[in-house]
């Protein structure tokens, strides 16, 4: 079994919320990489304000795991040491705000999922009405919220006297930087209106673009490690060759880590490179998630193997996603899919349907939503975004194409579900779904070109499967 002696003193500047696998297979390797640049130079403490399990599995091995790094047809092992310190937050809010508040704590990162913000998907607002937030706003020593934690560890820092740590979402947001800080300063003006001016004079929210493709691990994954190295690892996170993080280049003094030498991209706007990621690889990745696994795909490798989804996400890219994007200026689009296509098409990598299919009411505004208001803006094609929120519609009413039901994960799933239980008109369903305010904007819902494509993509789609329905808009 791995393990590590860890004393209670270890340097710790950076404070990670939301500690899961694709942080651990993502950040940790640049940090890796500072590390072996000037040894000691970056601690993290990482914080899971949800689940304990990986918690406690980490604790048992002192933070250490094992990353494996799966290419078409070679495998890397990396002992990854970078967590000092892991803590499951509800245990004891109360260290976990004494501990954003040390000095020497210069960066809080966070990937804490769309839904972790508790803002309201199609409008970034913060929900004042959202459980966890009207907790918080009661409760300023036991936090629950990521946005109450930062909110009140920046008011303890603000009442000792200490300079603010830099704030940085590594969530698939548009603009994440921009939303965090919308979201914390709303926090804020409830609670003290003076806390509100200071974040706004003395803090910064750099927003950030994430790519990395890191899927859930699997038991053969277990028994590789177990095969290869001589201890167990319970606690190992698996991903691609692939890795790409820029950074807006706007940190609180003091904070900005050696990121260019260890590979990160610093820029003043991140905007283009969010745009071209969100819709070009997550918005095919909902498309594909949806479809795919209503068809009965597992992986994204099983689906995009299929001719006719290669050829639909081919077009999807080219006739309907790109035309939307203004590319950063050092990267040409069509190149940029084609490596993407690389990427799905890694057999090693058994990305799930299922995983990428969860929380599509978080997802969809920022990865389908958007691009389909810019093509009907501009006069241009929507019919295969439409079939893969058609896609979203059939596997949030629970059942695939096989007549399985299907466990949706989804913080409105059972809203979502009773539209299918109470009707069965494709026109009234469809209805339904666009008049849920908090995931259509107005220009959707009364845009009558977008909703006759929509009904008549799920009704093509009911009537002679996913496959077929694709085979027909492809001709
Ligand atoms: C995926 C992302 O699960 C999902 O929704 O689309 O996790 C995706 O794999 C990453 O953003 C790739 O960088």
């Amino acid at each position: 079994m791995l393990s590590r002696e860890s004393s209670n003193d270890e340097y710790i500047n950076i404070v990670h919320l939301g500690l899961g696998s694709f942080y651990r297979a993502f950040a940790c390797n640049y940090y890796q990489k500072m590390n072996s640049r000037k040894p000691g130079s970056v601690g993290v403490a990482g914080v899971s304000l949800k689940t304990p399990h990986l918690i406690t599995l980490l604790k048992a091995q002192g933070g250490l795991f094992t990353a494996i790094e799966k290419g078409q047809n070679c495998f890397q092992l990396k002992l990854i040491d970078m967590l000092k310190e892991v803590i499951f937050a509800p245990e004891d809010p109360g260290y976990v705000l004494k501990l954003l508040s040390k000095p020497e704590v210069s960066l809080v990162t966070l990937t804490v999922t769309e839904k972790g913000y508790c803002l309201i998907p199609q409008t970034g607002e913060l929900d004042l009405k959202n459980p966890d937030i009207v907790f918080d706003l009661n409760n300023s020593g036991t936090p629950r919220s990521a946005i109450g934690y930062l909110t009140y560890a920046l008011d303890l820092r603000r009442k000792k006297g200490f300079k603010p740590f830099t704030c940085m979402s590594c969530d698939n947001l548009q603009n994440n930087g921009r939303l965090l800080s919308k979201a914390i300063h709303t926090f804020a003006k409830e609670i003290d209106p003076n806390l509100n001016k200071w974040i706004d004079e003395n803090c910064t929210f750099p927003s950030t673009m994430v790519d990395r493709i890191v899927p859930s691990i699997t038991p053969s994954d277990i028994t590789f490690l177990n095969n290869t190295c001589s201890y167990e690892d319970r606690a190992l996170v698996v991903h691609e060759p692939y890795s790409y993080w820029v950074i807006q280049d706007s940190f609180v003094e003091g904070s900005k880590l050696e990121f260019e030498k260890s590979g990160v991209q610093l820029v003043s706007n991140v905007e283009p490179y969010e745009k071209m990621k969100l819709r070009c690889l997550n918005g095919s990745h909902s498309a594909l998630a949806y479809l795919g696994f209503l068809s009965g795909f597992k992986t994204i490798f099983d689906t995009v193997s299929n001719s006719t989804f290669e050829s639909f996400l081919k077009l999807l890219w080219k006739n309907e996603i790109i035309p939307t994007i203004a590319p950063p200026n050092d990267i040409i689009l069509s190149d940029y899919v084609i490596e993407l296509l690389t990427r799905y098409k890694n057999k090693n990598i058994e990305h799930l349907t299922e995983q990428i299919a969860s929380d599509g009411s978080q997802k969809l505004p920022q990865r389908l939503l958007g691009t389909i208001n810019d093509n009907l803006n501009l006069g241009r094609s929507i019919t295969l975004l439409c079939e893969s929120v058609a896609g979203w519609i059939r596997y949030t009413g629970g059942i695939d194409e096989s007549g399985k039901s299907i466990n949706v994960s989804d913080p409105m799933s059972e809203r979502l579900l009773k539209i299918h239980t109470s009707n069965n008109k494709v026109k009234v369903i469809v209805e339904e779904y666009l008049a849920i305010n908090e995931i259509f904007p107005t220009s959707l819902k009364s845009n009558i070109a977008f909703k006759t494509t929509l009904e008549e993509a799920l009704s093509r789609q009911i009537k002679i499967g996913t496959i077929r329905s694709l085979e027909k808009v492809l001709r």
